[in-house]
């Protein structure tokens, strides 16, 4: 089963055919088949700073090993108010999960086609987190990861209706499921630790434009957020950055990164330099890659270290 989009499984012919319906209003760009091709060819130009900040993971820190713990999958049902339907997300329970104690909570989001099983299935985030727990270089923690379309219908749809309006105004609303029904129903279920020192949100594309979005405008929650090849539903600057004195003062880490043949790095960039003018610390990484799963397996695992500390 596909998990990513990609334009080579879509056909652009089926785009050609797609909505072209007036952009709902949502975060940052309204979606259209045609805005995205554009959007993913757009040329990259590459400044001094966009580089490496950390190297390359060890070969095979994505791939499963005999021996090393593993943790456990479950799902977690839970009622929304915003779709009114119950709704699904994976949870990562770390090797040795154990209800006495409180563990911290990384909330993971997937991209514009994908759903709730794009960061294991596609991205094999268990195994990353695995083997980083495993040798201590990340904190046990527990990972949901949601389906990030708060509609009632949430199904990744058809690749002619990828890029539309309608899809993308999902990922809008899932900002008041997240805040409003799936962290209570998490902290409910689960050991899960309850104050914002001890809450991150990332994501990929889509989801890292909702991680950006959702994580600074609710500092109260999030303290750790990270935005992997955010995608143009990423907000304006002016509303991202809107208090940055909060911003420095409540952030324990803010990660952008993107690959440097991802056609949407400029999203990235104009983050990145907005954050810098305004003197908001934050880690900057460019690897080699493209939109694809090899930079967000590397950026998973260089977020995860750097978690809950
Ligand atoms: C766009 C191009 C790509 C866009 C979103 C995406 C909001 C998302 C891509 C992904 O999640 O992989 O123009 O508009």
């Amino acid at each position: 089963m596909p998990l990513n989009f990609s334009w080579a499984r879509a056909g652009v012919a089926a785009l050609a055919l797609a909505s072209t319906a007036a952009a709902a209003q949502q975060d940052g760009e309204a979606v259209t088949p045609d805005r995205a091709r554009a959007n993913f060819a757009r040329p990259i130009t590459l400044a001094a700073d966009d580089v490496r900040a950390f190297a390359p993971p060890p070969a095979g820190f994505a791939d499963a090993q005999a021996g090393v713990p593993g943790g456990r999958i479950e799902e977690l049902g839970y009622a929304s108010g915003v779709t009114g339907t119950q709704r699904q997300a994976l949870v990562y329970l770390p090797h040795g999960y154990a209800a006495g104690r409180r563990y911290p909570v990384l909330y993971l989001l997937h991209g514009i086609g994908g759903n709730q099983h794009e960061w294991n299935g596609y991205v094999r985030a268990n195994v990353v987190l695995d083997k980083l727990i495993a040798s201590g270089k990340a904190l046990p923690m527990i990972v949901v990861m949601p389906n990030g379309r708060a509609m009632p219908d949430d199904r990744s749809p058809p690749p002619d209706r990828v890029f539309t309006p309608q899809n993308a105004e999902g990922f809008a609303k899932f900002e008041r499921d997240l805040l409003e029904f799936l962290i209570p129903a998490v902290e409910t279920k689960y050991a899960a630790a309850r104050d914002r020192r001890q809450r991150a949100l990332a994501g990929l594309s889509m989801g890292g434009g909702q991680a950006l979005n959702f994580g600074l405008a609710h500092l109260d929650t999030f303290a750790w957020v990270g935005g992997f090849s955010s995608a143009p539903n990423t907000r304006p600057d002016a509303e991202l950055l809107r208090d940055p004195a909060a911003l420095k003062r409540e952030l324990a880490l803010l990660y952008l990164s993107c690959g440097n043949k991802d056609g949407l790095i400029n999203v990235s960039q104009r983050v990145h330099r907005a954050l810098q003018a305004q003197g908001v610390a934050h880690l900057w990484h460019v690897d080699e890659y493209g939109h694809d799963r090899d930079s967000w397996a590397e950026n998973l695992f260089h977020f995860a270290q750097r978690l809950f500390r």
